[in-house]
């Protein structure tokens, strides 16, 4: 047996998908969008990273204090015009590393957050399908880069590209 042969067995023997459900998944750079006066929806996005060499499925986002969530897919059609559909489950094939960012998926964060001022830090789990979940915090950012209108999803594309530092 050469030693590739034997790292591949080691690595499927730890890898066993009902041991490790929901390990192996990095979230970094939560952040979420500080709604304009009166609004009742925002944004939130986040770095999701599988260092793992199984798949991993994200099947919701939520967060605290919010009614509900839904994940979107943000695309944009031949003529450029730019909607959004839900997003029923996110999958991270191994190694890889999906960003949520303005433009393109998201997740929607439905209902007043009172506590949502630029800054704060508001508790997130993302729960991964076989039961797992992980906890991270996303910190409130705006309203210096909120677009015009409410929950249009036009600030995509190569226009904009925000600097959240
Ligand atoms: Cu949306």
């Amino acid at each position: 047996m050469n030693i590739t042969k034997l790292a591949l067995l080691i690595t499927a023997a730890l890898h066993t998908p009902a041991l490790f459900a929901g390990q192996g998944l990095k979230i970094s750079s939560a952040w979420i969008r500080v709604p304009p006066p009166g609004a009742k929806v925002t944004a939130l996005y986040l770095t999701a990273e599988n260092t793992s060499t199984t798949a991993q499925t994200i099947t919701k986002i939520s967060v605290e204090g919010a009614n509900r969530t839904e994940m979107h897919q943000s695309t944009t059609d031949a003529k450029g015009m730019m909607s959004m559909e839900p997003l029923p489950q996110l999958k991270l094939d191994p190694k890889t590393t999906v960003t949520l960012a303005p433009g393109g998926n998201h997740a929607m964060v439905f209902g007043a957050l009172p506590a949502l001022k630029t800054g704060a830090k508001i508790k997130v789990t993302v729960h991964l399908e076989g039961g797992a979940s992980i906890q991270t915090e996303a910190v409130a950012r705006g309203p210096g880069e909120l677009d015009a209108g409410q929950h249009q999803h036009s600030d995509g594309g190569t226009a904009t590209q925000h600097h959240h530092e």
